[in-house]
């Protein structure tokens, strides 16, 4: 038996997918899946790409790894990862390695993390983009765990990770679950800079009556600009089909009920356990919720709309630009939730290498990462990327279109809750005082909460119901 550089086991669509890749790089993959017709069809129909190593029991996977053994798992996430691991680890010494590639949520990463420390393991949270095609061709990959496992993990993740420019998308992210965190954040920008595109659509359509294919041509000429992107192509492409049955547009046979399989709703819940206000991708996940609710849409139906003027079609170039400012706070949203879950668990993540990562491989590549990367380049500290000159300067550029196309949506009665709120947060931002302070007394009114002075240091409360007295608390 030939001795495997690496092993995957679970060989659907994912694992099959990057087991060839591994393959065709020229690496001698071990190849293992809990139902054996799994491992059969895949030497059957692609054996001769490579170098696989089949295996019909974990005993016989684990040990035709070479040490430190490295297997990587791709099963559905959830208690089969748990149950895989257990089989894995029985069969495994010290210093080897476990790499979970499935989308499993970063807490189940820091607890299967630290156990398997306990028994002298490595395990390696991995989030891997790209989907079924990524993983053949080059996905995005994101590895936590200890970074002495990605020493001798980390070239032959490097080797299969799509490449921009010559650089690997792929990089060791921080200890335990922050590959799996890194992950979920990528997902959930991923789902406002959909909403965005969405709501630009709809407006467009809405208020100019615009068609589908009108549409991709306008989303085609966009693509050619500073909203270049994997995301903008598709939509074009999207937008330009035409339904083979019925010879109506793409988009208007499809019903219009989003759904979400978990990780924007993941990102959400640590966000607000962090504090970080993620409202782009918030609006997104409730946005896909309201569509969600066909009762509900359908009784609110008759409520009232406005009778707005329509607007000229120099609504088209302030979309687009409105489009740009809202996609720039919704990533800086994103990495602020980065940055802050950094501090939450110890991981000092490097946020310009999360955009370089990014530019290949997965959904959200994009040219604007390389204008991210250089923003952390040039400023790793930086508070937030709205204040890098280039994005601040792009924003003072966008604003009056950014304003404009949030009024006229709210005029005309088209939903628009992505560019609203970004432009909300905006605001919010660039205040030098913020009504937090009348919520703060309204707190120490009702509550003794207490507050703080801008004058003086300490916690204070007012004698409300008595002689109105400030004390110090
Ligand atoms: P699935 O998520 O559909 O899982 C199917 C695989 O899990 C099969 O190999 C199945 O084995 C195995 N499995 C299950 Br289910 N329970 C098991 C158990 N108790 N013990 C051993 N094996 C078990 O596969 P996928 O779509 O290839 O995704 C794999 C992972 O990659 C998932 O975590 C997913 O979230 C993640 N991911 C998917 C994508 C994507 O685009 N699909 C993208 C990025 C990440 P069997 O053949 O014996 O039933």
């Amino acid at each position: 038996m030939r001795t495997a550089d690496i092993g995957v086991t679970g060989l659907a669509t994912m694992g099959r997918n990057l087991a060839r890749n591994f393959a065709r790089h020229g690496h001698v993959v071990a190849v293992h899946n809990r139902t054996e017709s799994r491992t059969k069809q895949l030497m059957e129909e692609h054996g001769d790409e490579g170098a696989f190593v089949p295996s019909s029991s974990v005993e016989e996977f684990v040990s035709s790894l070479r040490r430190p053994r490295k297997a990587i798992i791709m099963v559905k996430a959830g208690p089969s990862t748990d149950a895989v691991i257990e089989e894995l680890a029985a069969c495994m010494e010290p210093g080897d390695m476990i790499i979970d590639g499935g989308n499993a949520h970063f807490q189940d990463t820091r607890r299967r993390e630290a156990a398997l420390r306990e028994r002298g393991l490595h395990f390696v949270g991995t989030g891997i983009s790209g989907g079924e095609e990524g993983a053949l061709n080059g996905p995005s990959i994101m590895p936590g765990g200890a970074a002495e496992a990605y020493e001798t993990l980390g070239p032959l993740l490097e080797d299969i990770a799509a490449k921009v420019d010559g650089t690997p998308c792929c990089v060791h992210v921080g200890p335990d679950g922050a590959g799996h965190f890194v992950k979920m954040v990528h997902n959930g920008i991923e789902y406002a800079d959909m909403q965005l595109i969405a709501e630009s659509y709809d407006l467009l359509r809405q208020a100019l009556g615009l068609s589908p294919s009108e549409l991709a041509d306008v989303f085609r000429e966009w693509n050619r600009g500073e909203l270049e992107s994997y995301l903008i192509e598709i939509t074009a492409e999207v937008l330009g089909h035409t339904d083979l049955a019925t010879g109506r547009p793409f988009v208007d046979v499809v019903l219009d009920q989003a759904e979400q399989k978990g990780t924007g709703r993941w990102t959400v819940q640590s966000a607000l356990e962090l504090g970080v206000p993620v409202t782009g991708i918030a609006e997104a996940v409730f946005a896909r919720a309201l569509s969600g609710h066909p009762g509900q849409r359908a009784a609110a139906r008759s409520l009232t709309g406005p009778n707005g003027a329509a607007p000229g079609a120099e609504l088209v170039d302030d979309v687009r630009r409105a489009l740009y400012a809202s996609k720039i706070v919704a990533y800086a949203q994103g990495f602020d939730q980065i940055t802050a879950a950094g501090e939450e668990y110890g991981w000092n993540v490097d946020r310009g290498a999360m955009a370089t990562i990014w530019r290949g491989g997965c959904i959200i590549r994009a040219k604007f990462l390389d204008r991210i990367r250089a923003a952390y380049e040039a400023d790793p500290a930086l508070p937030t990327l709205l204040a890098a000159p280039a994005f601040a300067a792009a924003l003072a550029d966008a604003q009056d279109s950014w304003r404009r196309v949030v009024a006229t949506a709210a005029t005309i009665g088209v939903p628009t809750p992505g560019f609203s709120s970004a432009l909300a947060y905006y605001d919010g931002l660039r205040r030098d005082r913020l009504p937090a302070a009348l919520v703060q007394g309204l707190r120490d009114f009702f509550g003794a909460h207490t507050y703080r002075r801008v004058d003086r240091e300490g916690a204070f409360h007012t004698d409300w119901s008595g002689d109105r007295r400030e004390r110090s608390a």
